[in-house]
């Protein structure tokens, strides 16, 4: 159904809903939960110099990453906002080291909710663009409360997924499996308005997207990858555009709307990858196929890798179908 600009997030999500007979509104209401924790977070983000949350928290997480204020508020919103739903059975944080179980008063429900509650958070003090990233599983236990294997699934598996960019506006890129739908949020009336129906990422972009800091780092082929993004060829298009902003969330919209590719390969210091396949590469990597992008490890597709622990990491090569192809062909030559 195609939806009208200025549809709230609201209507399409129950919209999504009446599509399925055998529906019983609990997604919907888990999801409208996860939105008021988004709006929250995006509240406090945007007021951030103001509230005195800006900086350091004097903790560590389970990546032995130093927690921001900001973080440790982002990730407390939405696990106590979204234990209380009686629809999760459980939750997995790239802030908490094991799975976050849901407290015994309240009742539990038949979905798993996946989530980096605040991406690029050292960006936090310097004011650029930051993100939430979130994918929404059905469990698969049949045991009460929430397993391993209710998290180690693989991606092809997720029911919704998406994220939100705290930048010069707040926006909510989420798909349901039904294409791939951009919401601004109003912060007059303090909803998501429909503002990017039916995202399609161009199949080849002209932007290629990497810290090049590392590239004494990379392996042979590695260079070769980037070195031909950068390559003087007019005639194919070459040199792309070079553009790293160090936010993930960031570095993909612009991608996701204009096109091109995002990587963040193995290094000596980062043999398995950077990024986290769980909450973000697969959340991510479901928004892209989705708009009609690809998303690849440098070898297999994203979604169909089966994690086999909570924080595992992952190369990332994510954006237009042809880009990704090209660099992961010449990967895995
Ligand atoms: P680097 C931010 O810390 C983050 O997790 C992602 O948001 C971002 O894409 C990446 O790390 C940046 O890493 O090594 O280039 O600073």
């Amino acid at each position: 159904m195609e939806q009208a600009i200025g549809t709230t997030v609201t209507k399409l999500i129950m919209d999504e809903q009446r599509k399925q007979p055998s529906a019983t509104g609990d997604f919907s209401s888990l999801f409208m939960e996860l939105i008021v924790s988004l709006k929250l977070i995006s509240y406090h983000v945007n007021k951030a110099g103001l509230l005195n949350i800006i900086g350091r928290a004097g903790t560590t997480n389970i990546q032995d990453e130093e927690q921001q204020k900001l973080d440790v508020f982002a990730n407390n919103t939405i696990i106590s906002k979204m234990e209380y739903t009686g629809h999760l059975c459980g939750m997995a944080s790239e802030e908490n080291d094991a799975i976050i179980d849901i407290p015994p008063e309240y009742p539990e429900g038949k979905y798993v909710l996946m989530f980096d509650p605040l991406d690029g958070s050292s960006n936090i003090d310097v004011n650029v663009s930051i993100g939430t990233i979130f994918g929404i599983y059905r469990k698969v236990s049949a045991s009460q409360g929430a397993t391993l294997s209710d998290f180690l699934q693989p991606g092809s598996n997720m029911i919704a997924g998406g994220y939100v960019i705290y930048g010069s506006s707040t926006m909510l890129v989420l798909s349901t499996g039904h294409g791939v739908h951009g919401f601004t949020l109003d912060p007059n009336v303090g909803e998501f308005i429909l503002s990017h129906p039916n995202i399609r990422i161009p199949e080849r972009g002209s932007t290629y997207s990497v810290n090049e800091g590392n590239y004494c780092r990379w392996d042979e082929k590695t260079r070769k990858v980037v070195n031909y993004f950068k390559e003087d060829n007019e005639a194919e298009g070459r040199p792309y555009k070079s553009r790293y902003i160090g936010s993930l969330v960031s570095d993909f919209h612009r991608n996701l709307l204009y096109g091109g590719l995002f990587l963040y390969p193995t290094d000596v210091k980062n043999p398995s990858g950077k990024l986290r396949l769980l909450y973000e590469a697969n959340p991510l990597a479901f928004i892209v196929e989705h708009a009609g992008g690809a998303a690849t490890d440098g070898e297999r597709r994203i979604l169909d890798i089966v994690p086999e622990q909570l924080h595992q990491r992952v190369p990332l090569f994510i954006g237009s179908k042809e880009d990704v192809a090209k660099a992961t062909s010449m990967l895995s030559a």
